[in-house]
Order: C-alpha cells, then sequence, then structure tokens
C-alpha cells in the first residue's frame, strides 16, 4: 500500500480556511509545516499533493513550493499550472488511480520518499475515504499530522475539513493519538510539546495513526 499522510491546521470547530486563504497567521506553525513535508533522506523527495483551491491560495512568488514534487488535482482537464510554475495536474474523476500514475519511483532522479496530502477540504475528505487497501499499489491515509487550534475559537471559517474521529469520519479503522516522542521520531526531527503560543494563538502539535 502507498501510505499517504494528511496534514493539516484546524481549529476546534475543524475550520481550515477563510476568504480563500488560511484563517490565521502562524509562521512557526507554517515554518513546521515546510520541514515536515520537505525533510527526506539524501537524494530523496517528498510530494505533496493538493487540490486546486489549495495552489491557488499559496502566494504566486512562493508556488511551486520548493524541495517537493507539487501536484495539484483538478476536476477540470483543461486546468494546468502555467509552465513557469510547472507542477503536474492528474484529474480528480478518479484520484485512486491518479495516485498510480504518479506513482513511478523517481521524478526528476529523485527517489520519493513520503507522500503529503496537504488540503483543501474537498480532497481531505476523499482521501480519507479511500477504503483499506487490498493491492500492493492502492493508496490509504494511515497517518494526520495535525495542528489543533485550541483558541481563539474562529467560528468565522467558511471551509472544514471532516471530523476523522467521528463516526462517520472514521469508517474504516479507529484512528489514535500517538505519542509526541513517536510524532518526533516520523518527523525526524524535536517539536515542542504541549500548548504553542503564537500571535495570541494557542495551538498543539498532533500525530494520529490508524492500520491499513
Ligand atoms: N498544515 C499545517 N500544519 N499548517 C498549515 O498552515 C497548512 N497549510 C496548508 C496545508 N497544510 C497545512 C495549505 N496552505 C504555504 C502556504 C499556505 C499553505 C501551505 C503552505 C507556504 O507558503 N509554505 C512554505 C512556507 C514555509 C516557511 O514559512 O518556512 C513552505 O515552504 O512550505
Amino acid at each position: 500500500m502507498t501510505s499517504l499522510t494528511l496534514i493539516v491546521a484546524a481549529a476546534r470547530n475543524n475550520g481550515i480556511g477563510r476568504n480563500g486563504g488560511l484563517p490565521w497567521r502562524l509562521p512557526e506553525e507554517l515554518k513546521y509545516f515546510g520541514r515536515v513535508t520537505t525533510q527526506a533522506p539524501e537524494g530523496h523527495h517528498n510530494a505533496i499533493v493538493m487540490g486546486r483551491n489549495t495552489w491557488e491560495s499559496i502566494p504566486p512568488q512562493r508556488r511551486p513550493l520548493r524541495n517537493r514534487i507539487n501536484i495539484v488535482i483538478s476536476r477540470n482537464k483543461d486546468y494546468q499550472v502555467s509552465s513557469l510554475e510547472k507542477a503536474p495536474t492528474y484529474l480528480r474523476s478518479d484520484l485512486i488511480s491518479a495516485f498510480d500514475g504518479i506513482g513511478e519511483s523517481t521524478v526528476d532522479g529523485k527517489a520519493l520518499h513520503r507522500w503529503f496530502i496537504i488540503g483543501g477540504a474537498s480532497l481531505y475528505r476523499d482521501s480519507l475515504a479511500f477504503p483499506p487497501p487490498s493491492r500492493l499499489t492502492d493508496p490509504f491515509v494511515d497517518r494526520i499530522l495535525i495542528t489543533r487550534i485550541l483558541t481563539p475559537a474562529f467560528d468565522d471559517c467558511d471551509v472544514f475539513m471532516p471530523d476523522f474521529l467521528s463516526e462517520a469520519g472514521d469508517k474504516q479503522g479507529r484512528w489514535t493519538q500517538a505519542s509526541h516522542d513517536s510524532l518526533q521520531a516520523w518527523v525526524g526531527f524535536d517539536v515542542p510539546a504541549g500548548i504553542q503560543r503564537e500571535n495570541g494563538i494557542e495551538y498543539e502539535f498532533q500525530m494520529w495513526t490508524r492500520q491499513g
């Protein structure tokens, strides 16, 4: 199976966005995102997979996010990111087979290390709903790196991730929260434990896993 890791920052109400962007400004949190998704062994790259809206939400001068294979998923077969930005786009109609298509072992001479789903709401929802893998190459989300925004409430979000712990969001397996040590071991660097404060916002780095 191809293990996919979903990475997200979400408020307690699962809000993840507002007005086409992030509802908060958290430079250290964004640094964590950058570090986690970039870190790979020598000669390897990670792939980050995102929906079109998420691609368009990243400041044009920052995309594609560097040192990672950026992959954009769209329902519109005519949607291509401009050649200057050069991220391959894949058709949304068959998301699971899109992963097969992308899954060659090397891109630009670099072997792929990890796969990250970086949003937004509909890609989170669809990928969390992938069935338990039956073939060796089937993609499956077995890890969630969630930064839980604790306060304030961010009640004015207009996009939400699915509640992965609820009955409906957790049909195919039981999510359990990993220890902070396991989180650090997996990302490969020290991560501050407990409640973080930045710009008057409180949040916590968490990792959840489930069996395939
Ligand atoms: N997951 C987490 N934990 N936090 C996020 O902010 C987040 N954002 C997205 C998806 N998953 C997330 C989607 N939105 C950038 C901007 C918006 C964005 C994702 C990434 C961005 O500019 N990233 C740069 C900045 C790194 C830095 O500041 O050091 C990058 O290189 O990753």
